[in-house]
């Protein structure tokens, strides 16, 4: 089957303030949904249509050639944006963050939950023109990585330049960002905090280690 848009968990103005209703309806209607069509142009016929978006990205290199770039764009894209959604929501309190073994897990990689902060916000920060900052887990320890464009760590050193299973990621494109915060990504990368869904990532440390 082509892949489809997924469904929001959370209606658009669910996470306001800190992200807007109008960037997440243009973010996930425009945005996800042309990475989503142009997979499926880029897959229709071959024997990799009818795979996971997953196996699509980790298997470039077995992809016919002339779709490669394609999808490493738009399956990246689509396979990015599907998590990103999952691992937000709305209604979080003032102290967001982790807990349990995840906690002990920053702690013990980053020796902070304030220092695992600051250099995932330095990832994503210094991460220059479209990408994505990502907490991942990489032979069972933690690490904090960032990819240019739509590139996941999933698709490996020899393409994304970096690899291990994200648990968390951010997405940098202008387009997560600019009607609100134009130019200042470091506020948008702030207010972000707020609106981490810590139960999923959880939940992806737990399927990852
Ligand atoms: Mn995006």
């Amino acid at each position: 089957m082509a892949f489809e848009l997924p469904k929001l968990p959370y209606d658009y103005n669910a996470l306001e303030p800190h992200i807007d209703a109008q960037t997440m309806q243009i973010h996930h209607t425009k945005h996800h949904q042309t990475y989503v069509d142009n997979a499926n142009k880029a897959l229709e016929g071959t024997e990799w249509a009818d795979r996971d978006v997953l196996d699509v990205i980790q298997n470039l290199d077995s992809v016919p050639a002339d779709k490669k770039g394609a999808l490493r764009n738009n399956a990246g894209g689509h396979a990015n944006h599907s998590m990103f959604w999952t691992v937000m929501t709305g209604g979080n309190g003032e102290n967001n963050q982790p807990s349990g073994e995840l906690m002990d897990a920053i702690n013990s990689a980053f020796g902070s939950f304030d220092a695992f902060k600051e250099k995932f916000e330095d990832a994503a920060k210094t991460r220059f023109g479209s990408g994505w900052a990502w907490l991942v887990v990489k032979d069972g320890q933690l690490a904090v990585v960032s990819t240019a464009n739509q590139d996941n760590p999933l698709m490996g050193e020899a393409v994304a330049g970096v690899s291990g299973t994200p648990i968390l990621g951010v997405d940098v494109w202008e387009h997560a960002y600019y009607l609100n915060y134009q130019n200042r990504r470091p506020d948008y990368l702030k207010a972000f905090w707020n609106v981490v869904n810590w139960d999923e990532v959880s939940r992806r440390y737990a399927a990852a280690k």
